[in-house]
């Protein structure tokens, strides 16, 4: 069976992250996928994710007041774009008090948990009240919740029902791009600053989509955290989905190509962005041929030790381009001459970059983006 998925988040003008982040470790542990949103978010971005990600529920951490207001919106949101079955629950120590849990249950909040509850009364909670699958079938206008639905039922090895958009027309030609590189090279911020780069150059009808990887963890659950990093990802315009690997090697799940396939076959996005786990030496998690992106980028740090290791990461041969991110630290410019004379040896076309994608307006992003979108901007 399908593990449980549910989004966790804190609220706007909250940074008390401290308890959900015990809490996500916990739920992991017992085999649940945690989506964490982070701190500091609104109503409509928790919403809307959820809905993306398909979840059963919603898990709030609430520690600077306003909670009976705050987590009445999101409920209200839910019910107004047809997703009333998504439950709310949360906590937040003794700043809730149990009068203000009445009022909230009244308001149709799930459960709310007191200072002093044990952990494993929570992930009892979770797993008891969220074990039953939410029916597929849907009945709504909403396109992101039926492409959110549609691609839970992929995850799950099922067929879905072509493409339900006719918003698009004529459809539009979607690129795939993959991005894949060692954990801590980059990679989500770098995609981050390419979708703000997106949605300042491209029409406002204009959508993106991000399937993002993170790693399963032992007894199958995984912490989902890749929208945790991502500000400008939290817009209508952005459709996100993230997957865990559930057991399979290389960088991708097992669902991810059928997932690109659909994502494709819709025919409302410019482009899907793929994001692989942070990847080992022999990873080539789109193939030698890429078979399923249409681009396929490395993202490298500079501190990759000694110049030999280069011979041993096979993406250098698979690429179509290589980044070298965090082009600030120390190293980086041996780091882009010893890949530069890595690379010359390859019979394919590619393309070197350097890029620092946490400052803004970084001229190596603004080429990344040039390279993947050319022809739209
Ligand atoms: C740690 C802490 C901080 C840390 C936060 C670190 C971090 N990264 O989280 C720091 C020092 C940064 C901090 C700062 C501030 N804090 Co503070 N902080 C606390 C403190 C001491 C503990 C909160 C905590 O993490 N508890 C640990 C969790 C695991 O236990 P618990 O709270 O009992 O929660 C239980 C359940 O509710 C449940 N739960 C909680 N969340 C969730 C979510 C889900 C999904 C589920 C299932 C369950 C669940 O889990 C626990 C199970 O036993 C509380 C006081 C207190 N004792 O509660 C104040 C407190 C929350 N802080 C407070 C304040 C005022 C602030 C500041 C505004 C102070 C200031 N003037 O600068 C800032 C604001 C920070 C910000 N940007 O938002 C006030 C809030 C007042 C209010 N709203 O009524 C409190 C209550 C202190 C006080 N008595 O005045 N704080």
């Amino acid at each position: 069976m399908a593990p449980i998925r549910i989004l966790t988040a804190v609220p706007i003008c909250d940074g008390h992250d401290s308890a959900i982040n015990t809490i996500n470790l916990d739920l992991i542990r017992y085999g649940i996928e945690v989506i964490y949103l982070g701190y500091h978010r609104s109503a409509h971005d928790i919403v809307r994710a959820a809905i993306q990600e398909d979840v059963r529920a919603i898990g709030i951490s609430s520690y600077n007041g306003g909670h009976v207001e705050f987590f009445s919106e999101v409920l209200s949101l839910l019910q107004g774009r047809d997703c009333g079955h998504i439950r709310v629950f949360g906590g937040g120590g003794a700043t809730i008090t149990k009068a203000d849990a009445d009022l909230m249950y009244q308001h149709g909040v799930d459960q709310i948990f007191f200072a002093g509850t044990p952990l494993e009364e929570m992930v009892r909670y979770v797993q008891s009240r969220f074990s039953t699958p939410i029916p597929a079938v849907v009945n709504t206008s909403f396109e992101d919740r039926i492409i959110a639905v549609n691609l839970s039922e992929i995850e799950a090895g099922n067929g879905v029902d072509s493409p339900p958009s006719n918003r698009v027309s004529p459809k539009r030609e979607t690129k795939v791009f993959g991005m894949s590189g060692p954990g801590g090279a980059g990679k989500t911020t770098l995609i981050d600053e390419l979708v703000l780069r997106f949605l300042r150059k491209l029409p406002a009808d204009h959508r993106l989509a991000i399937l993002s990887h993170d790693p399963s963890v032992v007894g199958s659950g995984a912490l989902l955290g890749d929208r945790a990093t991502m500000l400008y990802s939290q817009n209508n315009r952005v459709f996100m989905r993230s997957m865990a690997t559930r057991g399979l090697a290389g960088g991708l799940a097992a669902a991810s190509q059928r997932a690109v396939e659909y994502l494709r076959g819709l025919g409302i996005f410019d482009a899907v962005i793929i994001e692989t786990v942070g990847t080992g030496q022999e990873a080539l998690p789109f193939g030698f041929d890429h078979s399923f992106t249409d681009l396929a980028v490395l993202v490298m740090p500079p501190d990759y030790g000694a110049r030999l290791q280069l011979q041993k990461i096979a993406m250098l041969d698979a690429a179509d381009i290589v980044v070298v991110n965090k082009a600030d630290l120390r190293g980086a410019r041996t780091a882009v001459s010893e890949i530069e004379s890595r690379l010359r040896s390859n019979p394919r076309n590619q393309t070197l970059l350097q890029t620092q994608a946490n400052r803004h307006r970084d001229p190596g992003v603004d080429q990344i983006f040039r390279n993947l979108f050319s022809p739209n901007v």
